[in-house]
């Protein structure tokens, strides 16, 4: 078998999405996730102009080989971008693989090791009084796991608020908007959240919140330390991570677990956080990591480690990337959670789909391969739209992270 074409689609369903699809001499297509939110069309680039000629001719079954290929034989390694490109070819010959063996991919990757995916839902308000109902909505959808984002008093606008409640876009204009953020407000208001939260639903319901890279060490220490007596599941992404070594700070002040990781694309960036234990969940995901190549490498360090996955979800990860990220889901050892935020109909629409959500659990498609594709016709309904992620700034104007 050999690769005949690839395409890049992006299409912009409520969203945007970028997707290789690879064609073979036999028939069998394989589809893989590309898009890096504010950066899409950087994305599409690097595939098309730098990847997309090198896969014509060679074989698809080789895919540990084109993933060493593509990464060593660019010369300047890592980063986001080229990353999510490896990512997508590589997405996109597990498909080819799972589809030519007859099997879904977890099969090819170990086989079941649970029953179905845990996933987590996004109860977000501006009151608390709201979130305590969003928090109830999603029990009674049949979430085990909720991650609680509150609007700050005193600030416009907070991480994680949204108007929509099932759909949560962040990337919300042609050119970043800005938000004003203040740390004394949300560490002084935070903890009592969560006194509510878990004063109104019990012990069992697993509760999550994600900081989203705002704090310092001594201030995520502080802020873990408030929330131990609400038992979170996680605290995510405290500070920012590329010193790894500051979380070493960090896990002295804190028995609240951490996990960290979505920005991440490539096991160096959190190889300290997981070897010393500084992390007890990584958030790394196909679509950013290198793909299901990669990711499983990143796991299989981690699981060494006590280390457990909980890879990110939200709704700039296509169907495609979440159709994939359940079959590594579903086969390795040191699960955690996975996270799972909606997509709009118009996207799944875009990406039909084989997996399902029931009773609090995913559920990977039984089809082989990934089971899920994209309609090049539909899409092409939508075109790219300009949209950047906001940029945070404190109260005194200085840029801080969103
Ligand atoms: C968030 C994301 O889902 C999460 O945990 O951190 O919403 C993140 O802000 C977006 O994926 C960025 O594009
Ligand atoms: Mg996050």
């Amino acid at each position: 078998m050999r690769i005949t074409d690839a395409r890049v689609i992006v299409t912009c369903p409520g969203r945007n999405f970028v997707t290789l699809k690879i064609f073979t001499d036999e028939g069998v297509t394989g589809v893989g996730d590309a898009t890096l939110n504010g950066r899409e069309l950087t994305v599409a680039s690097y595939l098309t102009d730098h990847v997309v000629p090198l896969l014509i001719g060679r074989d698809p079954a080789r895919i540990e080989d084109t993933w060493q290929y593509l990464y060593r034989g660019a010369y300047w390694r890592r980063g986001p971008v080229t990353m999510s490109a490896i990512a997508a070819v590589d997405t996109a010959l597990w498909d080819i693989k799972g589809k030519v063996a007859g099997l879904p991919v977890y099969q090819l990757l170990g086989g079941r090791s649970r029953e179905g995916v845990t996933v987590y839902g996004h109860a977000n308000a501006e009151t608390v009084d709201e979130v305590l109902e969003e928090v109830a909505r999603y029990r009674d959808l049949g979430y085990k796991a909720v991650r609680v984002q509150t609007a700050v008093p005193g600030l416009d606008a907070t991480y994680g608020v949204s108007k929509d409640k099932m759909f949560y876009e962040p990337a919300d204009a042609a050119l970043p908007s800005e938000s004003a953020w203040s740390t004394e407000r949300y560490l002084d208001f935070v903890p009592s959240v969560f006194a509510r939260v878990r004063e109104e639903f019990g012990p069992d319901l697993k509760l999550l919140h994600d900081v989203h890279h705002r704090l310092t060490p001594i201030e995520a220490g502080r802020l873990g330390h408030a929330l131990e007596p609400y038992a979170l599941t996680w605290m995510e992404d405290p500070v920012p991570a590329e010193l790894q070594e500051g979380f070493r700070l960090l896990r002295t002040h804190t028995r609240t677990p951490i996990a960290v990781g979505e920005v991440f694309n490539s096991i160096w960036d959190c190889h300290t956080l997981i070897t010393e234990q500084l992390i007890d969940y990584i958030r790394a995901t196909v679509v950013h990591a290198g793909g299901i190549t990669h990711l499983r490498r990143i796991f299989d360090l981690a699981a060494l480690y006590h280390v457990r996955s909980g890879s990110h979800g939200a709704t700039d990860l296509s169907p495609v990337c979440m159709s994939a990220a359940l079959h590594l889901d579903v086969s390795i050892p040191n699960f955690g959670l996975q996270e799972y935020m909606r997509h709009t109909p118009e996207t799944d629409e875009v990406f039909p789909h084989g997996y399902w959500f029931e009773d609090g659990y995913l559920h990977p498609s039984e089809e082989p391969g990934l089971g899920v594709d994209i309609d090049e016709e539909l899409a092409a309904r939508y075109p790219y739209q300009p949209a950047y992620l906001p940029v945070s700034r404190l109260m005194d104007g200085t840029v801080h992270n969103w």
